[in-house]
């Protein structure tokens, strides 16, 4: 006899909607629908039924626990899921995520908020100004991309307002790929890198990421806010995460993440190793370091290291800066 009787469970006419083996104790969600969610507010889920194309809303099932539901989770869904108005289903399962976005609120703390799972793409968002850029959030969000396994890509906006060349010079080494843009300006080389994937956008609040949403959408479905020109600050305007699809070109498309604009963004949930793997132009001077090297003592071999040019200077200070300021 096979090792593994039949029954009439494996005559099903979708069988890549059973997610998980059945075990005594678990209730039978095979039945559930697999559902992307697309967005998050106040325990309210919205999730998009990618085969029918369904917009359905949920709310995670009391089995799920403390385990949280966030923008880009694959979910089995069941229960109404008509979509039709007022309904609600129940989210009950949440398949393995291929990647998650978290932040530690600040580098000391243990407590991580996971932001969005399942990207391909990290949209590290900053205006040339107004707010002013920083090197500290671009640094850390190239270490999480890293870290993630996710494609970053520089997004630069209010070029209209500055010249952001002298602050991305400390990028002209590295392979991230960088794109400017300016207030109604276009958007064609944006569109090309988020051809087929998901792309979630993360910078401060008011560096525009609402606002290029709402340019890449062609659509008003962002609520966008001024900078206080007093703190010179965005005003928290987006306050949850947001999937929308765009049309690109040639009947392609993307994805793309709106999500509320970062205050801190820690590294603490990163290893120091990982840290440093994210700077990989200085691991063959590394290979020559002491043991237990802190990269930041006498005999780093970083510091006689001959061929650093200045933007690798640069970049070899915020490294120190990021693992002086803790990360595991
Ligand atoms: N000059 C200029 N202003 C821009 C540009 N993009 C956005 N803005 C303005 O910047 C302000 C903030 O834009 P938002 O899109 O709300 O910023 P956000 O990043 O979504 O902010 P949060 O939702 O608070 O995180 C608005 O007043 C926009 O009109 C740009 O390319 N040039
Ligand atoms: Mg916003
Ligand atoms: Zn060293």
């Amino acid at each position: 006899m096979s090792p593994r009787e039949f029954s009439e469970d494996d005559v099903r006419i979708r069988p890549k909607e059973r997610t998980r083996p059945r075990t005594k104790d678990r209730p039978d969600y095979s039945e559930s629908q697999i559902g992307r969610v697309i967005a998050v507010d106040r325990g309210r889920t919205t999730c998009l039924i990618e085969e029918t194309g369904l917009i359905v809303t949920a709310m995670k099932s009391r089995e799920l626990g403390k385990k949280s539901v966030v923008v880009g989770d694959l979910v089995g869904i069941v229960g109404d899921i008509t979509g039709s108005e007022g309904s609600l289903a129940r989210i009950v399962i949440v398949q393995p995520r291929k990647n998650v976005l978290t932040r530690t609120i600040d580098d000391s703390a243990d407590f991580e908020r996971m932001i969005v799972s399942n990207v391909d793409q990290l949209g590290i968002v900053i205006a040339a100004a107004d707010p002013e850029p920083r090197h500290g959030f671009v640094d850390r969000a190239l270490v999480v991309a890293f870290d993630q396994g996710i494609i970053p890509l520089i997004i630069v906006t209010k070029c209209d307002l500055a010249d952001p060349t002298e602050f991305l010079a400390m990028y002209a080494d590295l392979d991230v790929n960088v794109v400017s843009i300016k207030r109604g300006g276009d958007l064609t080389a944006l569109r090309k890198q988020l051809r087929h994937k998901r792309t979630v956008l993360l910078g401060h609040s008011g560096v525009g990421k609402s606002t290029l949403v709402n340019a890449l959408t062609m659509s008003e479905s962002r609520a966008t806010g001024d900078v206080n020109s007093a703190t010179g600050r965005g005003r928290h305007t987006s306050s949850s995460a947001v999937a929308l699809k765009i049309d690109l070109d040639h009947n392609e498309t993307g994805w793309i993440i709106d999500t509320p604009g970062v205050r801190s963004f820690g590294l603490a949930h990163v290893e120091r190793d990982r840290v440093i793997g994210a700077f990989p132009e200085f691991a063959p001077a590394i290979e020559h370091c002491p043991k237990n090297c802190s990269h930041d003592e006498e005999n780093c071999a970083l510091n006689h290291w001959p061929s650093l040019s200045d933007s690798a200077l640069q970049r070899l200070a915020n490294l120190r800066r990021l693992l002086a300021e803790g990360s595991k």
